[in-house]
């Protein structure tokens, strides 16, 4: 399979499908639905279900491709070892992170609040990586995955654009992945952040990285098909 040449801001990309992989960020219950972390925090979770078709679809696309999958689960170990105090005092939720709320122990790994939505659930073979913190590089053996597989460029999506997603972009970027982010893949509780986000990652001749759409991704993914 040769390079694939997707449309995307602040220009097109060429990126080799075998070298790339994607990466889909904390598409879980807590930040979707009503009850978990998200709502907690006073948020309208309703706001990030425009992410979920444009996910599946890149998913679908991925797959048929065998490119490498990746899903992150942000949360923690049950007896909070890994939950900074600084963290979970924070700010005045209705729930605390490890409390019991309707999809169980809010944040906590093992829980139903932290499992990925059905929808996007992982199929056999596809990598989970679970990070206590907002990027999926930090604490987590994501960049031992990726130098495995000679990965150079990270598909990166999910929610919330601003917070997990710009994070893990950020991180890859300094690690010298290219990083592109389908716009339409993921979403904000505060949509002026979620726009704000993606005009950073392409300022200034993509500082961070490329940001391009699900449909064009495809496009580009199936015409080097
Ligand atoms: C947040 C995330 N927003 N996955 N986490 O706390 O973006």
């Amino acid at each position: 399979m040769s390079a694939a040449l997707i449309d995307a801001e602040p220009g097109p990309i060429a990126i080799d499908p075998a070298r790339t992989a994607l990466i889909v960020i904390d598409m879980q219950r807590d930040f979707m639905e009503p009850g978990g972390f998200g709502e907690t925090l006073g948020n309208d979770v309703s706001l990030l279900r425009s992410a979920v078709e444009p996910i599946k679809a890149l998913l679908a696309g991925a797959r048929e491709l065998g490119m490498l999958v990746i899903h992150t689960r942000e949360g923690h170990r049950p007896d909070m070892a890994d939950a900074p105090p600084a963290k979970v005092a924070r700010g005045a939720p209705s729930m605390r992170i490890g409390d019991v709320g309707p999809m169980g122990r809010i944040l906590i790994r093992g829980e139903p609040g932290h499992e990925i939505i059905p929808e996007l659930a992982p199929v056999p073979g596809e990598l989970i990586v679970d990070k206590p913190g907002k990027g999926a590089f930090y604490a987590t053996d994501l960049q031992l995955v990726l130098v495995n597989r000679a990965i150079d460029t990270l598909i990166v999506c999910g929610v919330t654009t601003e917070v997990c997603v710009h994070t893990t972009v950020r991180e890859g970027n300094d690690r010298g992945f290219r990083c592109v982010v389908p716009a339409d893949c993921c979403a904000s509780y505060f949509p002026e952040f979620h726009e704000t986000a993606l005009r950073m990652v392409c300022a200034q001749g993509g500082i961070f990285g490329w940001v391009s759409d699900s449909g064009r991704i495809l496009s580009a993914l199936s015409a080097n098909h």
